[in-house]
């Protein structure tokens, strides 16, 4: 299903996509400049970009026969190779459209597909790419083998005995699919359980976890909160593997932040289920950063593709914080409108380190309440003493006859270590 780069490969492409007369035309617009930027970072080039008006999806080809005739006409002329549709096309359309008109067929899907496999990293990605696209492969085995096997066998023609090699085949293919995927299954869930037992050894840490749109900053501002090098690149898709850092720009060594995955509209459903790990850092986060590129014209659109995404996942029960990036591309009018419209957000540039003291602070105001006590501690208690005299603020002290009497301002969740002595 993926196809190799090689130099001599011609990689021209026309983008096709349907819009139907429901939906905005800009949307469709929208969502076919995003394929582009796709089709690019999995290398292919594109010549034409074409859009049919439709009442409906045709259930054969997807688009209409005699508009998908003239987008043959097109590549003949123009030289283009392949045809990729910015859409999910059904397994028999895929089929159909490359049996009845001799081209070759690409979709959104697989497109992300290679994106990911491109960027794979580490064992856990790739496992998990590999299962994606192994269930992706299963139900257009037959079509697509079937095809290949008419073809080798002269067609229609090729009599019964090729036919029945090819069936054969096809079972073997699917036997072997079938296996394969069962593998990979387990060896996903033993990381899973592992994950879940580290997650378990991080119990008292706040487990703050980045999401958002790819390409929102997400890695660039992990970078900058934990004082690190995660990959950052002008790219969709970048980074597929969550990676887990102490927050060291926080005063508290209480926080881990998490960089994930991007989300992007009509985000694969294999892929999603194939990156359950991945995702559920997220389900189990206890603040989520939602990192918003403020300088993208539909980031509304952004925002609720990715919302849409936290809902699959059932992750929309963990509470979050708006954060809108890329602001240093804002003018100061467009700054003020933005947050007039959204007063809890935060606003920064990850780039260059613009409002991140902020944000830092938001996220420990989140968790650490901190509370005025009155205690009377005995003065048997000299270690406690002292410690207070560390890890909280200490505002009145005085010395009576049954022990020393404080008024501190403490971490809400360090109570237990006070509990005993508070005196109202
Ligand atoms: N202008 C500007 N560019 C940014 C900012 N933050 C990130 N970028 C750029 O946006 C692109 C994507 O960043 P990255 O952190 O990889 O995004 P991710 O996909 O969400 O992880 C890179 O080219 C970054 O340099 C920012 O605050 N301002
Ligand atoms: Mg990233």
């Amino acid at each position: 299903m993926l196809h190799e780069t090689t130099i001599q490969e011609n990689r021209r492409a026309l983008l096709a996509t349907v819009c139907l007369s429901n939906k905005d035309i800009e949307l469709t617009n929208n969502s076919l400049n995003e394929l582009e930027r796709l089709v690019d970072t999995a290398n292919y080039e594109t010549v034409e970009r074409s859009i049919q008006n439709r009442k409906s999806i045709d259930k054969r080809y997807y688009l209409g026969k005699g508009f998908i005739d003239s987008l043959k006409e097109t590549m003949i002329e123009k030289n283009i190779e392949y045809l990729i549709f910015d859409d999910e096309i059904t397994p028999s359309q895929h089929a159909n459209i490359e049996k009845d008109f001799g081209i070759k067929v690409l979709d959104r899907t697989q497109i992300i597909m290679m994106i990911f496999t491109k960027h794979a990293q580490t064992s856990e990605a790739r496992l998990q790419i590999r299962l994606a696209e192994l269930k992706y492969r299963l139900p257009r085995l037959k079509q697509n083998s079937a095809d290949f096997f008419d073809r080798i066998s002269g067609g229609s023609a090729g009599g019964v005995a090729a036919r029945g090699a090819g069936e054969m085949q096809i079972n073997l293919d699917r036997t072997a699919i079938r296996k394969e995927i069962a593998q990979i299954s387990d060896k996903l869930d033993k990381i899973l359980v592992q994950k879940q037992t580290q997650a378990k050894q991080r119990e008292k840490l706040y487990r703050v976890c980045l999401v958002g749109y790819t390409n929102a900053g997400k890695s660039t501002l992990f970078n900058q909160l934990t004082e690190s090098k995660a990959l950052v690149e002008d790219k969709l898709f970048a980074t597929l593997d969550s990676t887990v850092r102490p927050l060291s720009l926080s005063k508290y060594n209480n926080f881990v932040i998490t960089d994930t995955v991007g989300f992007i509209a009509k985000l694969p459903h294999t892929l999603v289920a194939s990156f359950r790990a991945t995702l559920k850092e997220t389900q189990d986060a206890d603040l989520l950063l939602h990192v918003v590129d403020a300088s993208q014209t539909d980031f509304l659109n952004q925002m609720s593709e990715v919302n849409t995404v936290l809902n699959e996942i059932e992750a929309d029960n963990v509470p979050v914080l708006l954060v809108f990036n890329k602001i240093d591309n804002l003018s100061p009018e467009e700054r003020v409108v933005l947050s007039n419209k959204h007063k809890n957000a935060v606003f920064v540039s990850a780039k260059t380190a613009l409002n991140i003291e902020n944000l830092v602070k938001k996220i420990e105001d989140f968790f650490v309440l901190e509370i005025d006590y009155q205690l009377l501690i005995p003065y048997k208690e000299q270690k406690l003493i002292a410690q207070l005299h560390d890890i909280s603020e200490v505002k009145e002290l005085e010395h009576l006859e049954t022990g020393v009497r404080m008024l501190v301002k403490l971490d809400s969740n360090r109570k237990d270590l006070i509990e005993r002595y508070i005196h109202n």
